[in-house]
C-alpha cells in the first residue's frame, strides 16, 4: 500500500431522514464510481430467523458475497426470494442450511417465509465496496473513500416509489457530509424491537 500513500482519503458521512426530518434507519448508502469496484465481494455473511422474525432486517452485500440463514427457532422456516436479482427457495429446514445463497446481481432482493407469511426481510446488492446502513440516528458513516468524483446512492425498503435509488453526484473531499431527504411511505417501515 505504500505506493498509494499520496493518493488522498476522506470520510463521507451522510445522514438520512424523511421529507418531515425524521430520521431513518436501515437506509443503504453507497458509492459508485471509477475508482472504486476493483474487485467482487466475497466472504459469508448470515441473515437468522429468530422469533419468526429475520435479523437484520435489511443486510446490504457486495455482488458476489454469500449469504447463510441459519434458523435459531425450534420451528422450521421455508425461505425464498422472487426477486429478479435472486431467486432462491430453501425449502423446509431447521439449523443452518448446508449451502450458503450466492448474490451475485445488483438490486433487491425481498425475503419471505413460505410458513409465516409475516416474516420479511431485505438484502441489498450493490456493485461498490462502499457501502453503509444507517443506524438509528439515520447517520451512515463511509471510512477513508478515496477523493474523486462519485454517483451516491440511497435505498430504504419504504420508498414510495418502490424500487427507486435516489441518485446524487458529489465530489470528495468537498462533500464529506451530506443530508438526504427520501420521500417515504411511514405504514411500511417496521418498527424495531
Ligand atoms: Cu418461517
Amino acid at each position: 500500500m505504500f505506493g498509494l500513500m499520496h493518493a488522498k482519503a476522506s470520510d463521507l458521512q451522510v445522514e438520512v431522514t424523511d421529507t418531515n426530518g425524521q430520521k431513518l434507519a436501515d437506509a443503504v448508502v453507497y458509492l459508485e464510481g471509477q475508482k472504486l469496484n476493483q474487485s467482487a465481494g466475497s466472504g459469508l455473511i448470515q441473515i437468522s430467523q429468530k422469533g419468526k422474525k429475520f435479523h437484520p432486517l435489511v443486510t446490504v452485500v457486495q455482488k458476489g458475497t454469500n449469504v447463510n440463514f441459519p434458523n435459531k427457532d425450534s420451528v422450521r422456516h421455508h425461505v425464498y426470494s422472487f426477486s429478479p436479482t435472486k431467486k432462491f427457495e430453501l425449502k423446509l429446514y431447521s439449523g443452518v442450511p448446508a449451502t450458503p445463497v450466492l448474490f451475485d446481481k445488483p438490486g433487491t432482493a425481498v425475503l419471505g417465509c413460505n410458513i409465516h407469511d409475516t416474516m420479511l426481510a431485505y438484502v441489498h446488492v450493490v456493485d461498490s465496496s462502499y457501502f453503509e446502513k444507517t443506524d438509528t440516528l439515520g447517520i451512515a458513516n463511509l471510512q477513508a473513500v478515496p477523493d474523486g468524483d462519485y454517483q451516491l446512492k440511497v435505498w430504504h425498503y419504504a420508498l414510495k416509489k418502490e424500487n427507486e435509488i435516489y441518485t446524487q453526484t458529489i465530489s470528495l473531499p468537498e462533500s464529506r457530509k451530506l443530508m438526504i431527504k427520501l420521500d417515504i411511505n411511514p405504514s411500511l417501515l417496521v418498527g424495531q424491537p
